[in-house]
C-alpha cells in the first residue's frame, strides 16, 4: 500500500521540470480542500499522483501558465475563479501533457453563482493555435444535464451526449458544494463523471480528438476551482 504522503503539488508544474518542489512530501490533512486526495481508487488503472504530468492548486495568487480568452479569470484565496456569470463561453487553458493523448484529467471545483442552467466544465483536446476547438465535459450543478461537447474552431459548439441528471434531487445535495469532475481519455475514447454524483458517468468517443490542452470552463455560471490534475491512465 502508498504511504499517507505524497509530492506537494505545487503552484504550476510540468512533472520532470522541477526538481525541489517534487521533493517535498507531507502528511495529508483529512479534507484539506487545498490539497488533491491521494487516489480513491489505485485498483482502476490510475497512476500514483507522483508520476503526473502536471498539477496547479491555484495557491500562489497568480495564474500564471494559463491563457484566458474568455471571461474573467483570477487567482484568488487558493482558486482559479472565473467571476462572469453571464457569459456563455469562458475558459482558460494550459498545456499539461507534452502531446500524450491518454489521460486521466482531476478537477475540484464549485459553483459561486449563475442560471439554473449553467454549467462548470473540464476542457480538453484544445488547440492551442485556434483553441475554440476544444472538447468539454459539463456539469450542471443546478440540475439538468450532463453533457459532452465538442467546439469547432468558429466557436460552433455541439453535443456529442446529454446525460438527463437532475443531482438536485439527490438526499442532501448542495448546489453549492464542492465538486470533482473526472475525465479519462483512451484514444479517441473519453468517459466523464462527477465523483459525488452516481449515475453521472457519459462514456463517449469521436475521432476528431488527438490530444491538446486541457483547461476549465464555465457557461453562464461563476465558479472556482481549488485544484486541477492530469495523470497518466492505464
Ligand atoms: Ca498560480
Ligand atoms: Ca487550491
Amino acid at each position: 500500500m502508498p504511504s499517507h504522503t505524497c509530492a506537494h503539488p505545487p503552484s504550476i508544474q510540468r512533472i520532470g521540470e522541477s526538481t525541489n518542489s517534487q521533493n517535498r512530501t507531507f502528511k495529508h490533512t483529512p479534507g484539506d480542500p487545498s490539497v488533491p486526495p491521494r487516489r480513491r481508487e489505485p485498483a482502476d488503472g490510475g497512476a500514483d499522483a507522483g508520476t503526473c504530468f502536471f498539477r496547479e492548486d491555484f495557491d500562489d495568487g497568480r495564474l500564471d501558465g494559463w491563457q484566458t480568452p474568455l471571461g474573467t479569470w483570477v487567482e484568488r484565496g487558493g482558486e482559479a475563479v472565473q467571476t462572469d456569470d453571464t457569459l456563455a463561453r469562458a475558459y482558460a487553458f494550459a498545456e499539461a501533457t507534452d502531446g500524450s493523448t491518454d489521460l486521466r484529467l482531476r478537477a475540484r471545483f464549485r459553483q459561486l453563482s449563475g442560471i439554473p442552467g449553467g454549467a462548470i466544465e473540464i476542457t480538453f483536446g484544445v488547440n492551442t493555435a485556434s483553441p475554440l476547438e476544444q472538447f468539454f465535459c459539463n456539469f450542471e450543478p443546478n440540475g439538468a444535464d450532463m453533457v459532452f461537447m465538442y467546439s469547432d474552431a468558429a466557436g460552433d459548439s455541439r453535443s456529442l451526449q446529454e446525460l438527463d441528471l437532475d443531482p438536485t434531487t439527490m438526499p442532501g445535495y448542495d448546489p453549492m458544494a464542492s465538486y470533482t469532475m473526472v475525465l479519462e481519455i483512451r484514444g479517441t475514447s473519453f468517459r466523464c463523471w462527477v465523483e459525488e454524483v452516481p449515475g453521472s458517468e457519459m462514456i463517449q468517443s469521436d475521432p476528431r480528438y488527438s490530444s491538446g490542452a486541457i483547461g476549465m470552463k464555465t457557461y453562464r455560471m461563476a465558479a472556482a476551482y481549488d485544484w486541477i490534475e492530469v495523470c497518466p491512465v492505464d
